[in-house]
């Protein structure tokens, strides 16, 4: 029996050999350990020995069984890997970084959003830092830090939004600069941009909408300076534009302005202009040298700092910008009108 084991040895190691293929791999196994196969025979032929040679035989028989398994399954690996190489070299090549069959959707900035960016991008140029805050806020840094006292018209509860006693939505974003003011020492450079809130809603107006402030805090700024920032602004939005700046009043500066821009459309010179209503100009904002009550109301000294601080409504501009004429396709989210910005 031990030349039996031997011969079939040899021959299972010149049979794998021979082997190229999975299907004749599996023909070979069962050939040899099958039901009848000749090894399983073997095996169950060891009933008939005296326990010695059982003993011997089986621990030869096992051997060959584990090394003709092991050597099946390495020939299966190996024919697995060459199976394989052959798919990645042979059969139609896939590339991965071919466009699709269908066009994905991709996204667009609001046109609010890109006015922002580009508004605060242009002023970071010049120094200034985004300061923000909450918006929910209470009547002191909302009204009362402003210099705007309780019988003020923009403390009516028709343009004001209550939420409570005191406590409010932001009618613009000032009270960021406030709060920014009274947590820091001049010289302060900052702006803040956001949504503000008034009970407003019609064709021009909408109950909520974005502001951009500006403000320079330093020993000495001067009304000069506050011209050639709003004119670097303007330059950066919409190209070197003359500006013109009309008496105005806000509580909170001294000298106010309201701030025009030439007509980008009919540039000064109008027949009929749809866009400036034939005046030449366009309304961009407002802008005026800080209040002496203002710093007051956060512990700087007016006698020894001075600040110049102006505000636009972004819509505005936006609408300016990009030629849009109706307000509130702003806030209707159509992505037939978003997505061409
Ligand atoms: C405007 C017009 C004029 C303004 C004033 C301040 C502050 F907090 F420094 F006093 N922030 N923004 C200001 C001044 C805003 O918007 C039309």
């Amino acid at each position: 029996m031990i030349d039996n084991i031997q011969r079939i040895q040899k021959e299972v190691g010149s049979e794998l050999a021979k082997v190229s293929d999975l299907d004749s791999l599996e023909k070979l196994r069962v050939h040899y350990l099958g039901k009848k196969g000749i090894i399983t025979s073997l095996m169950a032929s060891l009933r008939d020995l005296d326990p010695e040679r059982r003993r011997e035989m089986g621990a030869s028989l096992n051997s060959l069984k584990t090394d003709f398994e092991a050597q099946l399954d390495s020939r299966k690996r190996d024919m697995a890997r060459v199976q394989l190489d052959k798919e990645l070299t042979q059969s139609p090549k896939l590339d991965v970084t071919l466009p699709g069959q269908f066009p994905i959707a991709t996204g667009s900035f609001h046109p609010i959003t890109l006015v922002m960016e580009e508004m605060v991008e242009a002023m970071e140029r010049i120094g200034y830092q985004v300061a923000s805050g909450p918006e929910i806020e209470n009547e002191f840094f909302n009204f009362e830090a402003l210099n705007t006292p309780s019988d003020h018209p923009a403390r009516d509860m028709q343009d004001t939004f209550y939420i409570d006693k005191g406590i409010l939505l932001r009618s613009h974003t000032s009270p960021v600069q406030i709060r920014t003011m009274k947590d820091r020492q001049p010289p302060l450079q900052i702006i803040s941009v956001g949504r503000v809130y008034r009970s407003d809603y019609d064709m021009t107006h909408t109950p909520m909408f974005h502001q951009m402030e500006g403000l320079f805090v330093e020993q000495s700024v001067s009304l000069a300076d506050l011209k050639a920032t709003l004119q670097y602004l303007v330059k950066q939005l919409f190209g070197n534009q003359p500006l013109r700046f009309r008496p105005s009043f806000f509580p909170f500066t001294e000298p106010s302005a309201e701030v025009d821009m030439r007509c980008i459309l009919c540039k000064g010179a109008p027949k009929e202009c749809r866009m400036c209503g034939s005046s030449g100009w366009l309304e961009i904002g407002g802008c005026g040298m800080v209040h002496p009550n203002v710093f007051r109301s956060v512990n700087y000294d007016p006698d020894r700092v001075t600040g110049f601080a102006f505000g636009m409504g972004i819509e505005r501009i936006s609408m300016l910008k990009y030629g849009i004429d109706d307000l509130r396709s702003f806030f209707e989210n159509d992505y037939r009108m978003l997505e061409q910005f």
